[in-house]
């Protein structure tokens, strides 16, 4: 009775691309998403994510980073400037785990990179004002990609594909069985052979059969009018950067990548208070803006003095280890479940499509995902 091979639940980015991938591998596809394509409720929106691929966190993530670079490669042919690379630069002090886990992932995995000291910083990259132990691995190939359009990207391909794509299907439940999956939203229930879960900040609903120790955080971007105009920060001048302080609090940002006007996108990597996604606090607070502004004082002055122009608050939903969340279902073979991407996960959104679509459709995949097993935390019903 099936009416669909497979329904994804949630056309976030990991959604949409898993989507564009299983359609494009002939699939039946049905995509169910509570809002619309590229909304700005959940962890796809707000402009800019960072690409990199001298990966301090862990350099088992380079080959898939690798292949996300190759296939944003070809997003790029359907809507060139989705993917930039403008150089990466990664600071800190020596030990610092941007500079030290950067050079691991570049030195183990044979990458095009420098090390700069704190004069080169200042000559090459004006905006930053290093102190004296600063250092930075600068990495070509870093850039950033435009995570709007890359979900419209993948929903235009998985529709010509012949997907079926749905907006404001909120779903309330789902069940498996050996015969198939069924989905239920408030008006409807679906049936398909099998099922993808890519619920973004939505997962501790959807994967509560599985108990999983995510920890949704609210995480807020800004933007600065530098003080003297974008110059110095102008697209083709200036690197993304990840800056970690000696506290570890990791400061980033981008260039002005929006023209003249658009300011400049900086941001903190980890310091979120836990968030419910259905009552997400989306204004941006004066002493959250002065919290910045002190931060970027001592960093990125010409921002730090500049006009703040606007604030966007988004999520992430992180895991203990920050690693993500990948592979089938424990106890259902036909349920791909792809979570907890702990707020570095956009960069990978194409590969994760590819490999949603491998399990989808035949349970495994070539694609390194030993990191990401689904039963790693143990809990109710899964093995640890
Ligand atoms: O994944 O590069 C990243 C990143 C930086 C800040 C948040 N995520």
């Amino acid at each position: 009775t099936a009416g669909w091979d497979v329904i994804v639940v949630g056309l976030g980015g990991m959604g949409s691309a898993g989507a564009a991938h299983l359609a494009s591998r002939g699939l039946r596809v049905l995509g169910l998403e509570q809002f619309q394509g590229a909304h700005d409720r959940g962890s796809s929106h707000g402009n800019s994510r960072i690409i990199r691929q001298a990966y301090f966190e862990n350099p088992a993530y380079v080959p898939l980073l690798r292949r996300s670079y190759e296939l944003y490669g070809d997003l790029n042919a359907d809507d060139p400037g989705i993917f930039v690379q403008t150089g990466g630069l990664m600071m800190g002090s020596a030990g610092s785990a941007a500079v030290a886990g950067s050079l691991a992932s570049a030195r183990e995995w044979d990458l095009p990179h420098r090390m700069l000291d704190a004069g080169d910083i200042r000559r090459h990259f004006p905006t930053f004002t290093p102190t004296e132990d600063t250092v930075a691995l600068y990495e070509e190939r870093g850039g950033f990609v435009r995570p709007e359009r890359t979900v419209l990207a993948h929903l235009r391909r998985a529709t010509r594909e012949g997907a079926d794509l749905r907006s404001h299907q909120r779903v309330s439940g789902w069940s498996a069985d050996r015969h198939g999956v069924t989905v239920t939203t408030a008006d409807e229930t679906f049936r398909a052979d099998r099922l993808v879960l890519t619920p973004g900040a939505w997962a501790p609903d959807l994967l509560a059969d599985l108990h999983p120790p995510l920890r949704v955080e609210r995480q807020l971007l800004f933007w600065f009018q530098p003080v003297s105009g974008v110059g110095p920060f102008a697209l083709g001048r200036a690197p993304i950067f990840i800056w970690e302080s000696p506290s570890g609090q990791q400061l980033y940002g981008f260039p002005a990548i929006d023209g003249p006007g658009g300011g400049v996108k900086v941001a903190f990597y980890r310091n979120g208070r836990p968030a419910d996604p259905d009552r997400l606090d989306r204004d941006i607070h004066s002493d959250e803006v002065e919290q910045m502004r002190r931060h970027l004082a001592g960093t990125v002055p010409a921002l730090a003095g500049g006009t703040f122009l606007r604030g966007r608050a988004c999520m992430y939903t992180c895991t203990p280890d920050l690693d993500f969340v990948i592979g089938t279902h424990p106890r259902h073979e036909n349920v791909v479940v792809s979570a907890g991407f702990s707020g570095h996960g956009f960069k990978f959104v194409p590969v994760v499509g590819e490999i949603i679509a491998d399990l989808a459709c035949r349970g495994s995949t070539e694609h390194p995902i030993d990191l990401f097993a689904v039963d790693r935390f143990g809990g109710d019903g899964s093995a640890s």
